[in-house]
C-alpha cells in the first residue's frame, strides 16, 4: 500500500518502525466507515469480536479481553524523563536510553505475522489551535477501531501534518509475534513483566508494548491527552487535565460552564451527564474525562474536550445512575469484557435489571448464570468490574451543541472532590483561587465506601484526580496551577469542593445523581454574585434560604449534617494531607505550604 503522505518526518518513522517491528503488511487508516466495518468484519471472523443482535444493539460489538489484561498497569507505566527528579514522586522513572534500549529489543520482530496499522488522528477538533494532531502505529485492530471512536480519526490530520511538519508520534505493540503457522489468541497481549507504557516527555514521543487494553493502548487517551499533554501545557502555559467539562443552562438561558475532577469511583460520567432536578435548568454535556484549557484573547480560560467519545465504566450504569450513558452506547458501540446474553444483546452487574434469561457468556468468554457462587460462596460477577463501553459522543442525547467548538467553551467553575463517608461537606468555596489550588492538590477519598466507625481513616490523596496522569514532577504541576491562576487573575473560575457521599445509619445522606444539579445551581449563584455565603474555617458555604429544595425531600437534620465542619476531626484531614504533601519535599510550592498554615490557624481559632 503507497504512503498518502509526501511528510519526509512521517515517512521516515514509519519505515524505521516497520523496520523494526517487521509487520507481514503495513496499512494506512483514514477513519472511514469501511474501515471500521471491515475490521469489525475482520474480527468477528478470527473470533476476537462477537456481533451483536443487530435490532437491540445495532452496529455494536463486543469483545472479551485475556483475564489478565483488563486496566491500566501503574506499575508499568513510566515517565523516562532525561532526569529522574523531573518524574518526581509520583511516576515510575527509566533513564530514557536505558528503556529505548529494553523495548528495542521487545519491539524487534514484535508485529510478526500481524499488520501494522498507521492511525493519523487528531486529539480535539481537527485544525482547533488547542488540538494536536498524531499518529498512532498498532498491530491492534481492536485499537484501530477504538480510536475511530475515542478520536478524530481522518486523512484530513496528514494533510495538517504536511502544512505543520509535526505530529506526536505513539507506538503500541499488543507484544505478541506469530510464528508461521501459529494459530493468534482471542486476545494478544504480553505478560505482565514484559508490558511497558512508557512516555518521553522532553521528545513527545510515547511507546507502548504489551497490552490492548484501553488506557495501555489507546494512546490518544491517558497517554497523550494527559501525560504528554500535561508536560507540554506546564511548558507553553495552559492545562490539561483529568476533568469533565459541562454546560449549565439557567431558565433565563444564561449558560455556565463547569470542569470537574474527581479521583475514580466518584461518579465523574454521571455528573457530566446528569439529569437537573432544578426547574429549569439543563446539564449539556461536553465531555466526561479529559479537558484541554488555554487562556483566550478575552482572558478567560478556554475548554476543550480532545475525545470524541466515552470510554465508561460499564457496571454500575442503569437508567437510575446515568440514562444519557445508555442511551450513548443503544448503537454504534463496543463493549469490552462485559456479559454477552442469550440473544447477543449485553449486561453488567448493576444495570438496572436481571440478566434476562438468567445468565448468558461472562467476561471471560465462560457460560455464567445469574447468582452462581464459587468455592467461598461470593458471587461470580458476569462483566468484570473495569469492563467498559466505547460510544460516540455526538450519540449522548444531551451533547452540547458546542461540544466541538474549536475555540472551546469559557470555564466559568472548577469543582474538586472525593469520596468521604463524613467530615468533609457537601459543598464548600475556596476563599481565593490559591485555596482553589490548595483544595485540589488535597484532594482524597476514603479507600473503601463503607464504615461508619472512622477511627482510623487512612485517606488517598490523588491531586487533581491526576496522580497516575502527570507527566512530570507533581511538584512543579502544583506550582503551574498557581502559574495559570496568577496569569488569569480576576478572570480565574471559582473553585469548589463537594463530597456527594456522607453516611449515617440509614446509608448516603445525600441523594445525589440528578440533585446534584442543586448543588451545581448554588455554584452559579455564586458566579453571579447573587447570593452571599456563611464563612467557616474551611471556606464558603451555602445559607440555607439560598439553596434550592425544591421537589426535594431532605430532613433539616439531614442538611444540618451535610453542612457541618468539626474543626477538630477536619483538622486530622489537614494532618494527614500534610504528611501525604511531605514526600514532594522542597518542589511543594511555597504557596501549599502556606495554604496549610492559614488553613490550619483557621481551624484552631
Ligand atoms: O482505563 S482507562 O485509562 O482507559 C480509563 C480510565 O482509567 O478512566
Ligand atoms: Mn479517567
Amino acid at each position: 500500500m503507497s504512503a498518502p503522505t509526501t511528510n519526509q518526518k512521517l515517512l521516515d518513522w514509519v519505515a524505521e518502525i516497520e523496520k523494526m517491528c517487521t509487520p507481514d503488511q503495513v496499512v494506512w487508516c483514514d477513519g472511514s466507515t469501511e474501515e471500521y466495518d471491515r475490521l469489525m468484519d475482520l474480527m468477528v471472523s478470527t473470533g476476537m469480536a462477537i456481533k451483536l443482535n443487530e435490532e437491540k444493539r445495532p452496529n455494536s460489538y463486543a469483545f472479551n479481553s485475556d483475564p489478565s489484561d483488563v486496566a491500566r498497569v501503574e506499575g508499568r507505566t513510566y515517565i523516562a524523563s532525561v532526569k529522574e527528579e523531573d518524574a518526581g514522586p509520583t511516576n515510575n522513572w527509566i533513564d530514557p536510553v536505558e528503556l529505548k534500549k529494553t523495548m528495542t529489543e521487545l519491539y524487534s520482530g514484535c508485529m510478526k505475522g500481524r499488520t501494522m496499522y498507521v492511525i493519523p488522528f487528531s486529539m480535539g477538533p481537527i485544525g482547533s489551535d488547542i488540538a494536536k494532531n498524531a499518529i498512532e502505529i498498532t498491530d491492534s485492530p481492536y485499537v484501530v477501531v477504538n480510536m475511530h471512536i475515542m478520536a478524530r480519526v481522518s486523512t484530513e490530520v496528514l494533510r495538517l501534518i504536511e502544512k505543520n511538519d509535526d505530529f506526536i508520534p505513539c507506538l503500541h505493540s499488543v507484544g505478541s509475534p506469530l510464528e508461521e503457522g501459529q494459530e493468534d489468541s482471542r486476545w494478544p497481549c504480553a505478560p505482565i513483566e514484559k508490558k511497558y507504557i512508557a512516555h518521553f516527555p522532553e521528545e513527545n514521543l510515547i511507546w507502548s508494548y504489551g497490552s490492548g487494553y484501553g488506557g495501555n493502548a489507546l494512546l490518544g487517551k491517558k497517554c497523550l491527552a494527559l501525560r504528554i499533554a500535561s508536560a507540554m501545557a506546564g511548558r507553553e502555559g495552559w492545562m490539561a487535565e483529568h476533568m469533565l467539562i459541562l454546560r449549565f443552562t439557567s431558565p433565563e438561558g444564561k449558560q455556565y460552564h463547569i470542569a470537574a475532577a474527581f479521583p475514580s469511583a466518584c461518579g465523574k460520567t454521571n455528573l457530566a451527564m446528569l439529569q437537573s432536578t432544578v426547574p429549569g435548568w439543563k446539564v449539556e454535556t461536553i465531555g466526561d474525562d479529559i479537558a484541554w484549557m488555554k487562556p483566550g484573547e478575552d482572558g478567560r480560560l478556554y475548554a476543550i474536550n480532545p475525545e470524541a467519545g466515552f470510554f465508561g465504566v460499564a457496571p454500575g450504569t442503569a437508567e437510575y445512575s446515568n440514562p444519557m450513558a445508555l442511551a450513548s452506547c443503544a448503537s454504534d458501540a463496543i463493549f469490552t469484557n462485559v456479559v454477552v446474553t442469550e440473544d447477543k444483546d449485553v449486561w453488567w452487574e448493576d444495570m438496572g435489571y436481571d440478566c434476562p434469561n438468567g445468565g448468558g457468556t461472562d467476561w471471560k468468554n465462560n457460560p455464567w448464570k445469574q447468582g452462581d457462587v464459587d468455592a467461598d460462596g461470593n458471587k461470580i460477577k458476569g462483566a468484570h468490574p473495569n469492563s467498559r463501553f466505547t460510544a460516540r459522543a455526538d450519540h449522548c442525547p444531551v451533547i452540547c451543541p458546542d461540544w466541538e467548538n474549536p475555540a472551546g467553551v469559557p470555564i466559568d467553575i472548577f469543582v474538586f472532590g472525593g469520596k468521604r463517608t463524613s467530615v468533609m461537606p457537601l459543598v464548600h468555596e475556596a476563599f481565593d483561587f490559591e485555596q482553589g489550588v490548595y483544595m485540589g492538590a488535597t484532594a482524597s477519598s476514603e479507600p473503601t465506601a463503607a464504615a461508619l466507625d472512622l477511627g482510623n481513616v487512612s485517606l488517598r490523596f490523588d491531586p487533581f484526580a491526576m496522580t497516575p496522569f502527570i507527566g512530570y514532577h507533581a511538584g512543579d504541576y502544583m506550582q503551574h496551577w498557581f502559574d495559570m491562576g496568577e496569569k488569569l487573575g480576576d478572570k480565574a473560575p471559582k473553585c469548589f469542593y463537594v463530597n456527594w457521599f456522607q453516611k449515617d445509619e440509614s446509608g448516603f445522606v445525600w441523594p445525589g445523581f440528578g440533585d446534584n444539579s442543586r448543588v451545581l445551581k448554588w455554584m452559579c449563584d455564586r458566579v453571579e454574585g447573587k447570593v452571599d455565603a456563611v464563612e467557616t474555617p474551611i471556606g464558603l458555604m451555602p445559607k440555607k434560604e439560598d439553596f434550592c429544595f425544591e421537589g426535594l425531600d431532605l430532613s433539616d437534620e439531614a442538611w444540618e449534617k451535610l453542612m457541618t465542619v468539626d474543626n477538630a476531626e477536619f483538622l486530622k484531614t489537614v494532618e494527614n494531607a500534610k504528611e501525604y504533601l511531605a514526600k514532594f519535599g522542597d518542589k511543594l510550592p511555597a504557596k501549599i505550604s502556606e495554604q496549610l498554615e492559614k488553613l490550619e490557624a483557621r481551624l484552631n481559632a
